[in-house]
């Protein structure tokens, strides 16, 4: 697995290196301001959350009596530290056992890599010792269901699967059954791929949300919308049908190896008040870390 700091070069160099030129030894000017922006924008980090940190950051170079660039962009990490560290913190799916079953349900739009990071937060999970068991609620392409067979087989993970096109709400109903016949003690749920503008999808989607309600006290546990990094400001504005459809209680945010836009986490603290969980760095199956606010940002600059 790549280091952080590898995965986000990209992300580093077309943007955060540029912050680290810009607020070198010198002082600061309006120049800097107009510079820090039009940077904070073309990383994808967007005009809301943009403003509320340069906002942020001309409060505090008045209070302080910053004049010196360098010491601007210490508070500009530290500021964009605590941007990412503002969401109300719904804990992040602990590894340790904490009640009979716990259910996660995984949502996002087409492609943004639900099934894979479902694969990799599966065999996270396992190594740690929990006992895991998969629900394959995309019951619209008969190969999404395959996919996730050969990942269950691939890790030694049950997969739960309904007949082509089935209803994905009993499919969810199966799968808690059969984890607590098997006493598994993680229930995790892969979702189609939908289109937030689809309102029958999200319809679905409910569906398989009121059925684990239904069947699994306070399930589920955790709703993870999986946001692929490489679509920048359109996964902000695609997330947000989500949340509104199921609540949604964390991020992972995939493919942030090789895209310049690995500013978007900002964006969806700053705009969605959501936490990122995971981050997912790769196509393999160990390709999923714990998000780290402050790593994050470290592996930024430098
Ligand atoms: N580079 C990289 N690729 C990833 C990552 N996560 C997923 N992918 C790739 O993204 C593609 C789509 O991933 P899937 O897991 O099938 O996405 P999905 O959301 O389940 O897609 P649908 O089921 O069609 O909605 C696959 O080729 C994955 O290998 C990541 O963190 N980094
Ligand atoms: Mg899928």
């Amino acid at each position: 697995m790549a280091s952080l700091r590898e995965t986000l070069a990209r992300t580093r160099q077309s943007f955060f290196g540029k912050v680290q030129a810009l607020l070198g030894q010198s002082n600061i000017t309006a120049d800097t301001w107009d510079t820090l922006e039009t940077l904070l924008l073309q990383a994808d980090v967007g005009v809301a959350t943009s403003t509320k940190l340069l906002e942020r950051l001309h409060q505090r170079a008045k209070a302080e009596g910053i004049v010196r660039a360098e010491r601007l962009h210490e508070v500009f990490k530290h500021e964009l530290r605590a941007l990412l560290e503002s969401p109300p913190h719904a804990t992040p799916p602990s590894w340790e056992k904490t009640r009979l079953l716990e259910v996660i349900l995984v949502v996002g739009v087409n492609g943004s890599g639900k099934t894979t990071s479902i694969a990799k937060l599966a065999h996270w999970y396992q190594q740690r010792g929990r006992k895991v068991l998969l629900a394959a609620c995309d019951t619209f392409r008969a190969a999404a269901v395959d996919q996730l067979q050969i990942w269950g087989e691939r890790i030694g993970v049950p997969v739960i699967a309904g007949p082509p096109n089935g209803d994905p709400g009993a499919v969810a109903f199966d799968a808690v059954q059969a984890a607590f016949a098997r006493k598994a003690d993680l229930l995790i749920v892969d979702t189609a791929g939908r289109l937030h503008t689809r309102h029958n999808l999200m319809q679905e989607l409910r569906k398989v949300h009121g059925v684990l309600r239904r069947a699994v006290h306070e399930a589920p546990h955790h709703t993870l919308l999986v946001i692929d990094a490489t679509n920048g400001q359109n996964a902000v504005a695609q997330a947000r049908g989500f949340t509104e459809a199921v609540g949604v209680t964390g991020v992972i945010l995939t493919k942030l190896d090789g895209t310049p836009k690995g500013g978007v986490a900002f964006a969806i603290a700053g705009e969605l008040g959501i936490p990122i969980h995971f981050i997912g760095v790769g196509e393999q199956i160990e390709d999923l870390e714990p998000f780290d606010a402050a790593a994050f940002v470290e592996s930024l600059f430098e």
